[in-house]
């Protein structure tokens, strides 16, 4: 896919968050004028309304601060280029997790309900089978029967077969006969779809570390990538529930979904910069096509759009 598609795909499921920050700060300023404390409380609120996160607006508050002094004349495309520049700096380290695997790549999907999970599974397995790989969903959210007719759907729009056992009691035993059945075939990617599991709620977590552990019984170094699923628009709570998911299994990367639904897109930024875990994919839309690799270049460029 060529940058500018991505960009303006960005910029489209951006344009809320965008136009907050813009108006924000069209407000503040007309021209140039001098910089003030005024300014500094206005952007700083900006930046947290736009869910960037308390420590991160602060960290690019003092930035702003020391390299335009107050009184120093500044205009409002002078701070957002400069918030650009920061802001590109700190999350240009991206830790991506690519595995080289031989035979089946198993990818677990984790996250809390309505968060975007089956959905973004969806988007994953067009993109592998449009890779021409074979795809293997498997359904290993039992408990509702919604939620494997929604799979359902999705394997067929894909093109993709899908393992699901209405009559198992529990989630580990089809992840396990899927895994199997897999193996034997030689299948080139298996997504695991997993209830939607409250942090809050130990005995769901606690099964959870039991489909790891199956996952195990059946390819010793799986699953290969776990993908934690955030919903934008829940805002910082998406922080808290990444610390909470990763005490009861690695996540590798976060698939964030719905950031053409919030006007605080910077969530993105706020995770990136707290915790060690890459933003790797980003849901725009509830198509198919509306997701997209994270780049926090394009991403920032596209937040804090200057034209
Ligand atoms: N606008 C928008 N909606 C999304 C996105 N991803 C998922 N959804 C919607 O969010 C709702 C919950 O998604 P679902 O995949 O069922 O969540 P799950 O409970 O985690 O499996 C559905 O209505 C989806 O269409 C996205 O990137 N953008
Ligand atoms: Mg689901």
């Amino acid at each position: 896919m060529i940058l500018d598609s991505v960009f303006s795909k960005f910029k489209k499921g951006l344009s809320k968050t965008r136009t907050q920050m813009k108006s924000g700060l069209g407000k503040l300023f007309t021209g140039q004028i001098p910089m003030s404390e005024e300014i500094l409380d206005t952007l700083e609120a900006l930046l947290i309304e736009a869910d960037l996160g308390m420590d991160l607006a602060m960290e690019l508050i003092e930035d702003v601060s020391k390299h335009f002094p107050i009184s120093t004349p500044v205009t409002s495309k002078n701070v957002l280029e400069y918030l650009q520049k920061k802001l590109i700096q700190k999350l240009e380290k991206t830790n991506i997790k690519e595995v080289n695997v031989h035979g089946t790549k198993v990818v677990l999907v984790v996250g809390v309900n309505g968060s975007g999970k089956t959905t973004s599974i969806g988007k994953l397995a067009t993109l592998y089978a449009n890779e021409g790989k074979s795809v293997l969903l498997v359904a290993g959210d039992t408990f509702r029967a919604a939620a494997l007719e929604q799979l359902t759907i999705w394997s067929e729009r894909a093109g993709v077969e899908i393992i699901k056992n209405q009559a198992a009691t529990h989630p580990a035993s089809v992840v396990y006969d899927a895994l199997v059945s897999a193996k034997t075939r030689n299948i080139d990617v298996v997504i695991i779809d997993t209830a939607g599991r409250l942090h809050t709620q130990t005995h769901l977590m606690d099964e959870l570390e039991k489909v790891h552990r199956v996952v195990k019984k059946v390819f010793t170094d799986a699953p290969h990538e776990t993908i934690l699923v955030i919903d934008a628009t829940t805002g910082q709570n998406g922080l808290h529930q990444a610390e909470e998911f990763s005490k009861s299994t690695p996540i590798d990367h976060l698939f964030l979904t719905k950031l053409d639904g919030t006007a605080k897109g910077g969530i993105a930024l706020a995770i990136h910069n707290k915790l060690d875990i890459p933003v790797r994919y980003v849901g725009l839309g509830e198509k198919a096509s509306d997701m997209d690799y994270f780049n926090p270049t394009l991403y920032i460029k596209a937040l804090l759009d200057l034209d």
